[in-house]
């Protein structure tokens, strides 16, 4: 399939990317006047009886774009080199589509947080297993040429494709030559690289066995440093697709693999010594109690003996430290406790566990510069690990000089009294706007009612958190601003001036 991306500069206002690269999606506000191109001609086409066709189509197929960016479904094969557009021509590019400031930030305006310091930016949101092949050496990831061993097979989209981080470094000039200010990595540690039950590979990088490395597939931590400097170097900022949810499919239970899940209300958490309990009681505390792999939980969690020991960091190895009730059917309770198709979901209220992502993630921001997070899956992750985790990175991240470091949440929901719980109770910075996407859907291709938009852009005030009172304080009347949980997502009521990340 093409991705299409929203693009203020394109006659339609999307621009689509052939097969085999990767979509840019562009920062907020160079889309902040897509959509309402699209309403304004849909809305008039429609009081002329005609049907625009064109206009939902496109608007629909941007919607789609998040979903295949979510998911990671695979890309089609790499492009040649032939296929990217010279230094010159991206250079030439690159003259006609630098962003504008911010309109907030006009002279003579109070700067509007909402859309500092990321939303000037243009995101190229790449895979660099489907980008470009830097290094053949690093194809079978050192893994030997059975692709069932190493995940390489070009032929097949769901394994390795040849693509990595050298490739992106060499293309460096084209990605910026696009406009791009930011690059967004999809996961890229390393991965347990061939999942046999799925007949599939980690090319997507959801699969982590090590939080510490660049997957051998798509090069070193070296590389990536390399890659990152010469970012900065450009003054352009790198992003990371992270995960804290859960790891690979490395454990497995005693009563079998892939198993149904088990309630808490049938089970309950046991401690070492067998006393049931509720592990909410305890989420993210000190006193959290001790846990037995053989009496704490519904399912006893059971290792291959050869892998033992392959999570790094080496907590990771503790099978006490995961969920072990079995698979989610992303409903309920088990959304939050349940193993997403076997992957080991952790045991998010353990303190240990939060205390290790916290470390993970803190170690990269301070060793390579990383400049922010896209988080995968938060939806699955307790509040309490939120509460905790959001705060402690940015400071961290700010501790070490990062003043624009910048963590952005996926929860794939689209009712606004859901998700806005993220950036309000639970103190993360920012989550992609779902309910935008499947309101801009529902009116572009599913012909409903424009009612069901303005009834969407009226809800805002579910971001509206206690941050905002200090900051509306110091702006100006009818500036709304958040300098602490900058809301992205969420744009000043006026319809014009509404985009979305989709
Ligand atoms: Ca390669
Ligand atoms: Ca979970
Ligand atoms: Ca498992």
């Amino acid at each position: 399939m093409n991705w299409l991306a929203l693009d203020a500069s394109a006659p339609n206002g999307f621009r689509a990317f052939p097969p085999g690269q990767a979509a840019l999606f562009r920062g907020r506000s160079n889309m902040l006047t897509v959509p309402r191109l699209n309403f304004l001609r849909l809305n008039s086409s429609r009081r002329a009886g005609v049907r625009t066709k064109s206009a939902r189509t496109t608007l629909a197929a941007a919607g789609a774009a998040v979903l295949v960016a979510a998911s990671a479904v695979p890309a089609p094969a790499l492009p040649t080199t032939a296929a990217l557009p010279t230094k010159a021509s991206a250079q030439a590019a690159a003259a006609t589509k630098t962003p504008g400031p911010p309109s907030g930030t006009k002279p003579g305006t109070s700067a509007h947080s909402l859309r500092t310091p990321v939303t000037g930016e243009n995101f190229y949101f790449v895979m660099a297993d489907r980008f470009s092949n830097g290094n053949t050496a690093n194809d079978q990831g050192g893994l030997g040429s059975d692709p069932m061993v190493s995940g390489f097979d070009p032929t097949r989209k769901g394994f390795y494709n040849g693509g990595d981080l050298n490739g992106l470094l060499d293309k460096i000039d084209y990605i910026q030559g696009l406009g791009t200010t930011a690059i967004w990595l999809t996961p890229s540690f390393k991965n347990k690289a061939v999942q046999p039950e799925d007949n599939s590979a980690g090319y997507h990088g959801y699969w982590v066995t090590d939080f510490t490395q660049i997957d051998p597939h798509l090069g070193t931590n070296a590389e990536l440093k390399a890659l990152i400097d010469e970012a900065h170097s450009r003054g352009m900022k790198v992003y990371f697709d992270i995960i804290t949810n859960h790891t690979a499919d490395v454990i497995g239970y005693k009563e079998g693999a892939r198993t149904g899940y088990v309630s808490k209300d049938r089970e309950p958490y046991r401690t070492a010594s067998g006393n049931a309990f509720d592990d909410r009681d305890f989420a993210g505390q000190a006193d959290f109690p001790k846990l037995d792999a053989g009496t704490s939980f519904p399912y006893t969690p059971v290792l291959d003996p050869a892998e033992q020991h392959l999570k790094v960091p080496a907590w990771l190895n503790d099978p006490t430290l995961y969920h072990n009730r079995g698979d989610t059917t992303f409903a309920g309770e088990n959304s939050f406790y349940g193993d997403f198709f076997g992957l080991d979901d952790l045991f998010t209220e353990h303190p240990t566990v939060v205390a290790g992502m916290t470390d993970i993630y803190e170690t990269w921001i301070r060793d390579f510069g990383v400049d922010g997070f896209r988080i995968d899956t938060m939806k699955h992750v307790n509040d309490e690990f939120w509460q905790q985790f959001g705060p402690d990175v940015l400071a961290y991240a700010r501790e070490h000089g990062k003043d624009e470091f910048f963590m952005f949440g996926e929860v794939f929901d689209t009712s606004k009294s859901f998700t806005s719980q993220f950036t309000t109770r639970n103190r993360m910075q920012a989550v992609l706007d779902f309910p935008f996407q499947d309101a801009a859907r529902n009116f572009a291709s599913k012909s409903q009612n424009a009612k069901a938009l303005e009834t969407f852009f009226a809800a805002d005030d579910w971001y509206t958190d206690a941050d905002d009172i200090g900051s509306k304080l110091h702006s100006p009347p009818g500036v709304c601003c958040e300098p602490f949980s900058l809301k992205w997502m969420r744009e000043p009521p006026a319809a014009e001036a509404r985009g979305s990340f989709v």
